[in-house]
């Protein structure tokens, strides 16, 4: 190795230590980067559930809630019509083991509408150490994961080590987390491996690339084999490493074709889950108006709700996005959903709601999530809200009602750069 080869690779390995150790241990994972309407106008998650948030490596999470994809969906994103149910996790820390929609098996993607609801159950299995959030996020063909609320999770290390066996179709049973990974790393590691040869010939020791005020001086179709920059010799070597790219390919085929005759292309199975209906009708909602105050995080709501059932109702909880705010005690609360994504709801008369009788209601919500979660937007072109109350009548039984609204800030932050 000349000097210059030891300088040049020592130049390379001090780079890519400090591309490693310059990363810093990522933490959260955007959530509120979204707009406030691409998550309010959207989707509204309901009784999500995480449990339980403290694990060894191989053992299971249980995710399950309601998600429905709401009416008021923005006419600037496209209709949704195929969508996944997953969980949202930072990186691969996680593996699904199973997943059900509405009861149905969900293997993949399914079909959806605006107005559906969603019955989700997921099991994933630990598989890193480590304290994690996890969520459920619903991704929505053409617009994106729109995700639900979390609970942190953490995953301590396992004495046993992780299994994942699989049974295939053919009646073998394989080990999912190792299957096929050595000859996937090594086989890869030799079509790099000929990259670098190939890269290091024409930048180590030929004058090409690092003579440039050389090579600039010749014609372009000149090798120039006089000033020894492109010789036979090289001619012969580029044609030894793309012959050996060639054998590789040919090799690759072959053993693929030989070692597994029967192939298949990756299934999908696009279902449209049961209907899942909101509830017998009990209330309608008129909403007249909103305002949000930015320096106390405070959502006031008025709306008329006319009871169109024949017992009293009352309102219990209104659901925006992934957060849920709830007319009710802390134990109410604490049953809504993961805790720090739930809230206190205030009603204004707090009165059932006789059959046939309209009453003017003011809801107010108090919440550092409004902030935390960027749920309502304060310099939007469209000002609007939108969720999803949810009613209660003498005998139990629900209704989930979805009212959007304009929504005004009071007050006004200057803003100078977008
Ligand atoms: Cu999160």
């Amino acid at each position: 190795m000349t000097k210059r080869t030891g300088q040049v690779l020592l130049s390379f390995a001090l780079v890519g230590w400090a591309v490693v150790i310059g990363v810093p241990r990522a933490f959260a994972h955007g959530e509120a980067a979204d707009e406030p309407f691409l998550k309010n106008m959207t989707t509204a998650f309901f009784d999500v559930s995480v449990s339980p948030t403290e694990i060894q490596v191989g053992d299971p999470v249980t995710i399950t809630g309601r998600v429905k994809i709401l009416e008021t969906w923005p006419h600037t994103l496209y209709t949704p019509e195929i969508a996944s149910i997953i969980p949202v996790v930072p990186g691969p820390v996680f593996m699904l083991k199973e997943r059900t929609v509405n009861g149905e098996a969900s293997i993949g993607s399914f079909l959806v509408e605006k107005g559906g609801i969603y019955e989700f159950r997921m099991v994933i299995i630990g598989k890193e150490p480590g304290d994690w959030h996890v969520h459920p996020g619903i991704a929505i063909h053409g617009t994106g994961t729109l995700i639900g609320p979390a609970e942190w999770v953490s995953v301590a290390p396992s004495p046993t080590p992780l299994e994942f066996p699989v049974t295939l179709l053919s009646g073998e049973t394989i080990e999912l987390g190792s299957y096929g990974g050595s000859f996937v790393v090594w086989w890869s590691f030799l079509g790099f491996g000929l990259g670098l040869v190939w890269m290091f010939y024409w930048t180590l020791n030929k004058r090409t690339v690092t003579n440039l005020a050389v090579t600039l001086q010749i014609p372009p179709n000149d090798d120039a084999p006089d000033l020894g920059l492109i010789t036979p010799r090289d001619h012969m070597w580029m044609n030894v490493i793309a012959g050996a790219a060639l054998i590789m390919l040919v090799v690759g085929w072959t053993y693929a074709a030989t070692s597994y005759p029967v192939r298949w292309p990756q299934q999908t199975d696009w279902f449209t889950p049961a209907f899942i209906p909101s509830g017998p009708k009990m209330a309608e909602v008129w909403a007249s108006g909103a305002t949000f105050d930015e320096g106390t995080e405070t959502l006031e709501m008025d709306v008329r709700v006319t009871n169109v059932a024949d017992s009293p109702i009352r309102l219990k909880k209104y659901t925006m996005a992934m957060a849920s705010f709830v007319n009710g005690g802390e134990q109410e609360q604490a049953a809504a959903g993961p805790r720090d994504f739930v809230g206190p709801l205030d009603v204004d008369p707090n009165m059932p709601i006789g059959p046939g009788e309209s009453q003017d209601l003011k809801l107010s919500i108090s919440s550092t999530i409004f902030g935390v979660e960027r749920l309502i937007p304060l310099s939007a072109p469209q000002q609007y809200i939108a969720g999803v109350i949810q009613f209660e009548n003498a005998t139990g039984e629900q209704e989930l009602v979805t009212v959007r609204s304009s929504v005004i800030p009071t007050r006004f932050t200057p803003q100078y750069l977008p």
